[in-house]
């Protein structure tokens, strides 16, 4: 593959020198490209995955110049915006029938996999709670549903004894323990999806992917802007209020080894929590807010199924670095479901007390 041809399908200012390979995310691979004048980022967007680009594109668009429309005009930089392909395209397709896509590069800023004070986690809750407002009244028509039924947790326990009952590579017998352990505490993860059938709580546009590896930082720990729009689409708040404190407040990362390490962090949960209450507090009801507990409880549940699945599946959704890499994020997050589950009542009360 010629990454100078495709950089040069897009509208760059400058010539371009180098790019550099960014380690992050599961799904897309990520480019830093550096030119004489500017910098960008690329994207190799994953079509196995996304597999209409056109409305993933649309989507992506609709929210930045949606976010741009609510920013000051002085720091419209510091936000993520589509740069076009020269033919006026909000991506482009290879020769080789891969698809790409550049945003601005937003100088001086940085991810963290785990937060390392309160201050960072206030931020992160504000954040993701702006992001909530400020897309409350995006233009209609909805979102587009690009990927469907993304945090339907009983359709992901479905594909998980699917994978179990298929056995592909007969991996059964190392994770006995695990999918007991996960498979027992199946119907009580159902709680959301039932909240919303019951229309106990509302759709609202949410981002879905609300990972703390998905925010970037500036060198004085506030966060500049969220990044990774790809699946912003209706869900419920406490998805993203779960996926954050399941990421953020994680005393290891995804995939630590040591599993003595793994633990929900109680004082950034703290700091987090405040900072989304006060970003939400105009506009979130008392269902929802009762409900901000159970996606902590149900993302990092969903989330230990999903890899697990997938190393059950021999790896076929998430980029893996080796053999058992699937493994050791599932563990990972059963681990921080025990802490979750231990300390649930705690946390919850303090959630209500937030709003209070
Ligand atoms: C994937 O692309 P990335 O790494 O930000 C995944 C999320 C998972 C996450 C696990 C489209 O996100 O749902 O929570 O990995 N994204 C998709 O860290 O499946
Ligand atoms: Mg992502």
């Amino acid at each position: 593959m010629d990454i100078t041809s495709i950089i040069q399908a897009f509208k760059i200012k400058g010539d371009f020198i180098t790019h550099e390979i960014i380690n992050s995310g599961y799904i897309n691979t990520t480019y830093k490209i550096i030119t004489s004048k500017d910098c960008y980022i690329l994207q190799k967007i994953n079509n196995h995955i996304f597999k209409d680009i056109d409305k993933l594109s649309e989507n992506i668009f609709r929210i930045t110049t949606h976010i741009q429309s609510r920013t000051p005009k002085d720091k419209s930089d510091r936000i993520l915006t589509i740069i076009l392909t020269k033919k006026d395209k909000r991506y482009y397709k290879n020769k080789d029938g891969s698809f790409w896509r550049m945003f601005n590069y937003i100088n001086n800023s940085k991810t963290i996999e785990t937060l390392n004070n309160e201050k960072q986690a206030e931020s992160l809750g504000k954040a993701f709670g702006n992001y909530h407002q400020v897309l409350s009244d995006l233009p209609q028509p909805k979102l587009f549903e690009v990927l469907p039924n993304f945090h339907n947790t009983p359709n992901r326990i479905e594909q998980l004894k699917k994978a179990i009952q298929q056995n592909q590579n007969n991996k059964l017998s190392k994770v006995k323990d695990e999918i007991e352990y996960l498979l027992s505490l199946a119907p009580e993860m159902h709680e959301i999806i039932l909240l919303g059938n019951q229309e106990k709580i509302p759709l609202r546009t949410i981002h879905q992917d609300a990972k703390v590896g998905n925010i970037l930082f500036n060198q004085n720990n506030e966060i500049i802007c969220i990044i990774d729009l790809d699946t912003t689409m209706s869900g419920y708040l406490a998805y993203d209020f779960g996926d954050a404190v399941r990421t953020g407040m994680n005393t290891a990362s995804e995939g630590e080894k040591n599993i003595a390490k793994v633990s929900l962090d109680i004082n950034l949960f703290k700091a987090f929590t405040k900072g989304y209450a006060k970003a939400s507090r105009n506009f979130i009801t008392h269902e929802e807010i009762k409900s901000l507990m159970l996606g902590v409880k149900i993302i990092t549940y969903e989330q230990a199924i999903r890899f697990l699945a997938d190393y059950l599946n021999n790896d076929i959704y998430y980029k893996i670095e080796y053999q058992e890499h699937n493994l050791v994020r599932t563990k990972v997050q059963i681990s921080l479901l025990k802490d979750i589950l231990k300390n649930f009542n705690q946390m919850n009360d303090f959630v209500i007390a937030s709003y209070q």
